[in-house]
């Protein structure tokens, strides 16, 4: 690591609107220190040994958990905040009813007293990052500004950050700035602040995964929503995943789920034993950017370079590669710990824990051991199924994209939309369970509009007018499906195994796209049957199959109603194609 002096000089030259900003940071925020990230294995070393020190990270099991450490969070920083999060556009309707809104003068006011003189004593930490592949023209650059050293070694990990960030930079001209501080982790004083149109977030009082390391959903998703509008892509909660099948041909398909609703499992699956022959490569488990490709179709990159996952349900059986991933190199938050210092989390079956996540004693009255948002931070690298595509500057294209929420009922295991338009409607329409990933009722059912209901920079009705707008350049656009890993029986059993024997749907998707495969119409769109579905070694039976393949037409009538009430709530700005589309849902389920 270069003396902060040493680093600040050369790093200067290379771009003086980020070292001014810098300074205008120092001069409110009062820091003792300023340190220049670069990246790079020493500097995340340095990090990590002043954590150590400073016992906000503590070393795991070297044998077993090589180059791992854990952090805990203060209790109640435990997960995203979206009640504290607001979207600062000059008019309040560009937010729209989808985001909490606040007026950006009156926000910056609020923060700058919150900012003022919160880094005494503490060191300034700056960030350069990249978004995506260095050298691509579809990558987009940050600059994050934190008093967090944890968050810093987080993107150092998650983003590509450092010397060749800031020399993208200065070469450029722009980023997004992004400022954080933990404050005093009150959840009182606690905001995540976006002014899209200036490209900037201001964060206070959280430490937080989403919350804090601002090059992820605040940056790729909320900013880059905006950015992407205007340029003409896509900025998506999404997976990206390389699927090769027996024949060696590989196609890829974006998978759009709420939080906590298998992303990173799908883009790392492996594939059941009784499908030989298929391979699968994981290009990204969170977000996707999307844009329209010169040769018609619709091209991905994922900005990230690292994954933060949710670790409890990792083990063996659900994920393989997941649970190798994570056992060396990883930075845990949140989890358990045995006798022998090794993390644990719920669904593991081997090992107890005797520490919980707070540092207690493990104790079951006081709830599950690990933090149900308990996460791993590793790099993308290390998954066994990292595919070298995630460098490409252009990006891959994209065959399929897929929908998806957490729904006891009503959402089949699988369906395809008729067409772009129709599957926006689908994506508009989405449904899930809430999820441990944001502070709140867990379980609740609410409208996620393609797993974006946290996530979208501006109104919603405008980010559907956007999706009508690119579909309509694209002469070769993906099939859109819409897909339910978590149907339950009447005795609250999951229907599907999930997981691996995913890959089924996946597969059965791919062979529509090729138009090999069957299908039956239905009101809401196409569906397999039973034959159309490759089950071989499958322990699922016949009824189970059934009720996971079928439209219940009362219950669809019912949330035709409450998608139509949903959406009414966008007014005159809703794109007239969505209703349409709803008038022939209803249509079609009759009356
Ligand atoms: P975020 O990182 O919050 O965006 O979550 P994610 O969408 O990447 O979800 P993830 O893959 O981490 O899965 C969340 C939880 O759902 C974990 O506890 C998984 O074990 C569980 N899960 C994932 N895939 C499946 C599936 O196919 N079936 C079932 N039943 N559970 C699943
Ligand atoms: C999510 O909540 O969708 C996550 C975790 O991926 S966080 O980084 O906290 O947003
Ligand atoms: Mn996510």
């Amino acid at each position: 690591m270069a003396t902060a002096a040493q680093a600040m000089t050369a790093l200067d030259r290379l771009s003086r609107a980020v070292s001014a900003w810098v300074d205008e940071v120092r001069q409110l925020t009062q820091p003792d220190r300023i340190h220049w990230c670069e990246g790079g294995e020493a500097e995340a070393s340095d990090l990590t040994a002043q954590l150590l020190r400073s016992g906000e990270l503590q070393t795991l099991d070297a044998t077993h958990f090589p180059g791992c450490h854990l952090a805990r969070s203060a209790p109640n920083d435990v997960a995203r905040v979206e009640h504290l999060t607001y979207i600062c556009t000059r008019s309040r309707d560009d937010a729209g009813p989808n985001n909490h809104w606040m007026e950006p003068a009156a926000a910056h006011a609020k923060m700058r007293e919150l900012f003022r003189g919160c880094m005494r004593g503490r060191t300034l930490y700056v960030i350069p990052y990249c978004m995506g592949p260095i050298d691509s023209p579809l990558s987009r650059c940050g600059v994050e500004i934190t008093d967090s050293p944890y968050v810093v070694l987080n993107m150092l990990i998650m983003t590509r950050a450092g010397r060749p960030a800031l020399a993208r930079i200065a070469r450029e001209g722009a980023f997004v700035r992004g400022l954080h501080s933990v404050g005093e982790l009150d959840p009182e004083r606690r905001f995540i602040m976006h002014f899209p149109e200036e490209l900037s977030i201001e964060s206070f009082g959280s430490g937080y995964g989403g919350n804090a390391l601002l090059g992820k959903k605040c940056h790729a998703l909320r900013i880059a929503s905006w950015q992407a509008r205007t340029e003409g892509w896509l900025a998506e909660h999404m997976l990206i995943v390389g699927l090769q099948n027996p024949q060696g041909e590989t196609h890829y398909v974006a998978c759009a789920f709420p939080s906590a609703c298998g992303k990173t499992n799908l883009a790392m699956l492996i594939p059941p034993q009784s499908m030989p022959g298929w391979r699968v490569f994981t290009v990204g488990d969170d977000i996707a950017w999307l844009h329209p490709g010169s040769d018609g179709r619709l091209w991905a990159i994922n900005p990230e370079s690292g994954y933060f996952g949710v670790v409890p349900g990792t083990n063996p059986q659900t994920n393989r590669n997941a649970y190798e991933m994570i056992r060396r190199d990883t930075l845990f938050t949140n989890v358990a710990l045995t006798a022998d210092n090794q993390p644990w989390w719920e669904g593991l079956t081997d090992g107890k824990p005797v520490i919980d996540w707070q540092g207690r004693p493990y104790d079951p009255a006081n709830g599950p051991a690990a933090h149900p948002n308990s996460r791993f931070t590793v790099s993308a690298r290390r998954n066994p199924a990292w595919s070298p595509h995630s460098e490409d500057a252009r990006g891959v294209p994209i065959s399929a994209l897929v929908f998806g929420g957490r729904r006891r009922e009503v959402a089949p295991l699988v369906y395809e939309a008729r067409n772009w338009q129709h599957g926006v409607l689908v994506g508009a329409s989405m449904a899930s369970e809430t999820t441990a990933a944001a502070t709140g009722k867990v379980g609740v059912t609410r409208r996620d509009p393609m797993a974006m209901q946290p996530f979208c920079g501006y109104n919603f009705a405008d980010y559907w007018q956007h999706w009508l707008k690119v579909g309509a350049q694209l002469q070769h656009p993906p099939g859109i499906y819409n897909v339910n890993w978590f149907r339950r029986d009447a005795q609250g059993k999951f229907l599907w195994p999930g997981y691996g024997e995913n890959l089924r749907v996946l597969e059965w998707m791919l062979d529509r796209c090729a138009g090999r495969a069957g299908a039956v119409e239905s009101a809401i769109g196409w569906l397999p049957r039973a034959q159309d579905l490759d089950m071989s070694g499958l322990d699922v039976s016949a009824g189970s199959l059934q009720a996971l393949l079928s439209v219940d037409p009362a219950l669809w009538r019912k949330e035709v109603t409450e998608v139509r009430q949903y959406l009414s709530q966008y007014g005159a700005r809703l794109p007239a194609a969505l209703n349409a589309e709803l008038d022939a849902v209803e249509k079609r389920l009759g009356v």
